[in-house]
């Protein structure tokens, strides 16, 4: 059979993101069968055209990464132009559309119908390869775990516990995109988050054990990306030292293999082994992108965080001291805040120094979160609330503006306090730097 992949992301903020998800997907998927892979970042409408054309695709597979942007002061939803691919790509082929993806996992059901395709698959895409099959087959999608159709609407399968295999293809044009692009290619060393942090979907997405990836097989894709150019590695796990042990595995076997281009990812401010950050750095470990969410020891209770304030200044100052860029996310205004707890953190964030921080005002309620059951018993909303427009929790004591009002006063004329994820004027300079063959996230331009 003949399948496209099509990845509709082209959100440019913070910067393009290699579809990696889409890699799995294809890996999935049978020797017997012909793949292709349409990225829109790299493909315009118009080339997509040619290919559904001349290809005639059986299936197509959509990746909905991205419902919106989660960002309440700048708010963008991107499921209203998935939905318009939807209608054009009917109007130009009769192959089975299927969709699948994070964004599409945390509310199947919801994105499911405002879509319109044939199928989904909730959770991992490692399951396209058996849909693939059954369609070759004859037999009936819906009967596999996690596949929903207009006639099936099943909850959340367990997490994928058969083969995972990355088919990463160095001569693809969207490749080549990144490359010249920032130079930026993704890695995942495992999934899952055992942590439980009452706002975030991540466990929901990826699991809530960590499914670990061996650290040679790690390392040995890791070095694929480098021989194919790349000049970065996002490690795109939720946090990558939520599993300690495996982080450092990984680290050590980075160097065995020879990876020298330089990494980053999620890390959340946990207590530290004492020499952590510098058996990280020494593996090329050079941005720390930390989830500390609030600096106010009442919130980070609230949260769940597994850290305190004073592990954070810890994280910071290891991480500091080993030379590595850091950056911070805050998360204000879930339940309890108010202008005390947020100018305990503002005074808080004061003492984290050589640093870019980026403040996320307003927490999207996701479904599958102890924030959406903190939410329902307030009475703030209800089952029949529809979540896919984001619903942001609202704080009794102090509200969204007044939080940014505060942020903002406090930040001044400051470039490393930055509100969201820095809006299109950022992407902006960060595509300069991109053009003048810079490479990675780029924040560190903005520590101070
Ligand atoms: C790493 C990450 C980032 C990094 C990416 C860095 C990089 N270079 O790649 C950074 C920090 C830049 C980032 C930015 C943003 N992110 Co982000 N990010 C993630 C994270 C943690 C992992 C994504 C990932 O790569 N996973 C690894 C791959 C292998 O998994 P995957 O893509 O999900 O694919 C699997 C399945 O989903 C499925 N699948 C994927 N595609 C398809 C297609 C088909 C047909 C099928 C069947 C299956 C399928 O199969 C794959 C294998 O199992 C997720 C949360 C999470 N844990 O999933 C959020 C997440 C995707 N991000 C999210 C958001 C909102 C954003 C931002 C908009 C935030 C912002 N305002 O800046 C930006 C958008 C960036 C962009 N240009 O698109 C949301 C999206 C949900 C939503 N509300 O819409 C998520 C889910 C987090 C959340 N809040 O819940 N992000
Ligand atoms: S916020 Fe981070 S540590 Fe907490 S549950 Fe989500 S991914 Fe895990």
């Amino acid at each position: 059979m003949r399948i496209l992949l099509i990845s509709p992301n082209t959100l440019t903020v913070p910067y393009p993101v290699y579809p990696l998800g889409l890699d799995y997907v294809a890996g999935s998927i049978g020797a017997a069968h012909q793949v292709r892979i349409v990225d829109m970042n790299v493909h315009s409408l118009a080339i997509l055209d040619e290919i559904v054309r001349d290809f005639s695709p059986d299936i197509i597979g959509l990746s909905c990464r991205n419902i919106d942007n989660t960002e309440a002061g700048d708010p963008l939803f991107f499921i209203s132009e998935h939905r318009k691919l939807v209608v054009w790509l009917r109007e130009r082929s009769t192959a089975t559309l299927v969709c699948g993806g994070s964004g599409f996992t945390i509310m199947p059901d919801r994105v499911f119908a405002a879509l319109g395709v044939d199928y989904g698959i909730i959770g991992e895409g490692e399951r396209f390869g058996l849909l693939v099959d059954a369609i070759e087959n004859g037999r009936e999608p819906a009967q596999i775990p996690g596949v929903i159709s207009a006639c099936s609407s099943p909850e959340t399968p367990e997490p994928w516990t058969g083969k995972q295999a990355r088919k990463f293809q160095p001569d693809a044009s969207h490749v080549d995109f990144y490359l010249r692009n920032g130079g930026m290619l993704s890695l995942q060393t495992k999934r899952g988050c055992s942590f439980r942090c009452i706002y975030c979907p991540y466990p929901h997405i990826e699991g809530k054990r960590h499914r670990l990836v061996s650290p040679d097989e790690v390392a040995r894709t890791a070095m694929e990306l480098q021989e194919a150019g790349a000049k970065y590695l996002f490690i795109t796990d939720s946090a990558f030292n939520s599993d300690m042990a495996h982080s450092l595995a990984v680290a050590k076997a980075f160097k065995a293999a020879g990876v020298f281009i330089p990494w980053g990812g999620f890390f959340a401010p946990l207590r530290l082994p004492a020499d952590y950050f510098s058996i990280m750095a020494d593996a090329g470990l050079k941005h720390v992108e930390f989830g500390t969410e609030s600096m106010s020891a009442a919130m980070l209770a609230t949260y769940r965080k597994p850290f305190g304030v004073d592990d954070v200044y810890a994280a910071h100052k290891q991480a500091r001291d080993a030379g590595l860029h850091v950056a911070h996310y805050f998360l204000l205004g879930g339940p309890g805040e108010s202008a005390a707890t947020v100018a305990e953190s503002l005074d808080n964030i004061e003492r984290l120094t050589r640093t870019a921080l980026f403040f996320f005002i307003g927490i999207r309620i996701y479904p599958h979160t102890a924030l959406y059951d903190i939410a329902l018993e307030e009475g703030r909303i209800s089952p029949a609330t529809d979540m896919l427009e984001p619903v942001f929790y609202q704080a009794d004591a102090i509200n969204r503006d007044a939080i940014e009002t505060l942020v903002t006063a406090r930040a001044g004329k400051r470039m490393n306090w930055i509100v969201g994820s820095g809006g299109d004027r950022s992407a902006a300079t960060v595509r300069k730097l991109y053009d003048r063959g810079h490479t990675g996230p780029l924040w560190e331009y903005l520590a101070r």
